[in-house]
């Protein structure tokens, strides 16, 4: 049954810069690099200059065709920190949620997107997992946001169909800027291991909400909840990585009104 959502507001808490200095801009990238580096983000301009903060959204970067497209966040709050480093057109990956079956879905969603991914966190997870789970769909997708600039060049909308075993699972998306969620993902409550598979949907919510992505996510069939789960992270990668793609046909910003802010 499908579940329709508009996006809820932020977090008061957004993201902080001025952290220690260091390792997690240079890790994306590097598969496996920078474990020691936890925590090390600070949010870095999509363009790649170090010239300090944003304001605020409205002061999205242009981001020169053939720049780097990367961003940092570090995300904090009484219950979690977060530290994400993305560099979309660098692929690796280096995850360390706490939470180890989002841990398994981050490392397809790196693998098979080929965006650089290092995701370092710190949750109260002895309370619950949904903090941790939450407050990192919103630092990953704050950081594609970054990443992806003025989003001039890129190709904007994605779709693919993945199939894990007897499950077969149909993402697409629209870098639209206007955060909607469609989740056609009904599974009974229900645990895999320690993970509640009911996060999946408040990490896609996140995602979208911070990413600013029109996502939709509809399981054509499926019996097993760990294939499900796993078939929608990989088509969600291979959408994004469609989405991202810098596209030879499109000149400018993909959009009749010139802007894709929102
Ligand atoms: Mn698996």
């Amino acid at each position: 049954m499908a579940t329709r959502k508009k996006a809820p507001d932020k977090k008061a808490s957004d993201t902080k810069a001025g952290a220690r200095k260091g390792a997690g801009r240079s890790s994306a990238g590097k598969k496996n690099a920078g474990k020691s580096g936890a925590g090390a983000a600070r949010v870095v301009p999509a363009a790649g200059k170090r010239g300090g903060r944003r304001k605020s959204a409205a002061a999205t970067a242009v981001v020169a065709a053939g720049a780097p497209r990367r961003a940092e966040v570090l995300r904090e709050t009484s219950e979690t920190r977060i530290a994400v480093a993305l560099a979309i057109d660098q692929p690796g990956y280096s995850i360390a949620t706490g939470v180890p079956f989002l841990d398994h879905m981050l490392e397809a969603l790196a693998r098979h997107s080929g965006i650089g991914l290092d995701v370092q966190a710190r949750g109260d997870t002895h309370v619950d997992d949904h903090h941790t789970v939450e407050d990192v769909g919103l630092a990953i997708g704050e950081a594609l946001r970054r990443a992806l600039g003025d989003k001039a060049g890129i190709a904007r909308f994605g779709h693919f169909e993945t199939p894990l075993d007897e499950a077969l699972v149909a993402v697409t998306v629209d870098l639209s800027g206007r955060p909607y969620l469609v989740y056609n993902l009904s599974l009974k409550p229900q645990r895999i291991g320690s993970f509640d598979i009911g996060l999946v949907e408040d990490f896609m919510q996140a995602l979208m909400t911070a990413g600013g992505i029109n996502l939709h996510i509809n399981v054509r069939y499926g019996r097993n909840p760990h294939h499900i789960i796993e078939a929608a992270f990989k088509a969600l990668a291979k959408a994004l990585s469609m989405a991202c793609a810098r596209d030879a046909r499109t000149v400018g910003i993909p959009s009749t009104k010139g802007s894709l802010d929102g």
